[in-house]
């Protein structure tokens, strides 16, 4: 998955990846500083970048079970401008 980060919002690439490992890649492409982190459904911050000035690259690795999760930018104020949005991890289709 890829994600564009810009002011004042995330751009993923998916927003429904297959059960297991999951490789997130961000990009800011803005003009401010920015991070991604993906958050579960109970709040737990799982994964987080550095902050990334503009042009800079990021990536999170992690193994994700069914569910639902956030991506969030937690630079103060930048989620509440709207620096967050879902994606789903779903278990692959039962093969016949
Ligand atoms: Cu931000």
């Amino acid at each position: 998955m890829l994600v564009h980060a810009s002011e004042f919002r995330l751009n993923p690439s998916r927003r429904v990846v297959p059960v297991g490992r999951l490789i997130v890649q961000v990009k800011n492409i803005g003009e401010d500083d920015h991070n991604l982190a993906i958050r579960a459904a109970n709040g737990h911050i799982l994964r987080i970048t550095p902050v990334l000035h503009p042009g800079d690259l990021a990536e999170l690795r992690i193994r994700l079970t069914p569910g639902r999760y956030w991506l969030v930018c937690t630079i103060p104020e930048h989620e509440g401008h709207g620096m967050v949005t879902a994606f789903t991890v779903r278990k692959p289709a039962r093969r016949r």
